[in-house]
């Protein structure tokens, strides 16, 4: 379904990546793509997931820095000559901004979780736009926080809120150039970031256990929704959030 399509991935740190999911179902399809990591100890996790995968390109992102996301759409310029989809799975707060209230969040806290967690989409957006030529699809995640108060999850709601919205301009300004941009909510998933918010395991079987399919979601779950999303299947979706959280976010009492 992806053959001839090439695809970037932000956000693998390791196998149980929401972006590895999105990248490992991508690349089943027969897309070739290309992967940042963020930090010098997550580069040989990264390398060696992309080696798995045909014609993969691996490179450094750190999005704080405007320069190295400029020399990331180079680099793909410069391998594969264009750019068919883009996965944003990057998320970032202080680790005492997912504790305790909301109220206390100090402005520090505030202004990374927004930047690295909500304008690196615009920002990456911008640097895709032009590599877009045929077209493209944008894929990036949010939570349920951002629409419901979920205790804990407090600036990064304020984020994913900003994220979604981000989404919807983003499609309105995009749409000319037939490039789509979406969101997945996913329910929650065990990964790396998860793991180290106190209180996942609990969070995890509380959902499990009221979400209509009375279980939580997989990364592969989220990764073939991703895979529909940059497909041609979705071509008439554009500026969407789509729930992928075995249907959570339905229930009232
Ligand atoms: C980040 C982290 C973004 C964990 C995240 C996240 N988006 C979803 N999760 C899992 C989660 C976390 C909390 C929660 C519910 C789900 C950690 C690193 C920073 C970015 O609260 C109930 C806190």
């Amino acid at each position: 379904m992806l053959e001839n399509k090439v695809g970037l991935i932000f956000g693998v740190a390791n196998k149980r990546s929401i972006a590895w999911a999105c990248a490992s179902a991508c690349g089943a399809q027969g897309a070739k793509q290309a992967f940042t990591f963020q930090a010098e100890r997550l580069k040989e996790s990264v390398e060696d997931l992309a080696a798995t995968l045909p014609d993969s390109l691996v490179l450094p992102c750190d999005v704080s820095d405007q320069a190295q996301v400029d020399a990331t759409f180079d680099a793909v310029k410069e391998k594969y000559g264009k750019l068919d989809f883009l996965i944003h799975s990057i998320a970032f707060a202080p680790k005492e901004a997912l504790e305790g209230e909301f109220v206390t969040t100090t402005r520090e806290a505030f202004t990374t979780a927004l930047q690295i967690s909500a304008f690196s989409l615009t920002q990456v957006a911008l640097g895709a736009a032009p590599l877009m030529t045929d077209g493209g699809s944008i894929v990036t995640m949010s939570y349920y926080g951002a629409e419901k108060v979920v205790m804990n999850y407090n600036v990064m709601g304020v984020a994913k809120a900003a994220l979604e919205a981000s989404t919807r301009y983003l499609a309105a300004d995009l749409g000319k150039q037939n490039i789509r941009v979406n969101a997945i909510s996913a329910g929650p998933i065990n990964t790396l970031s998860a793991r180290g918010v106190r209180g996942m395991g609990s969070l995890l079987s509380y959902v499990g256990e009221r979400a209509p399919l009375k279980r939580n979601v997989t990364a592969a779950e989220v990764g073939n929704t991703a895979l529909f999303l940059v497909s041609d299947l979705s071509s008439g979706i554009t500026g969407e959030t789509i729930y992928v959280d075995c249907g959570y976010n339905i229930m009232g009492v």
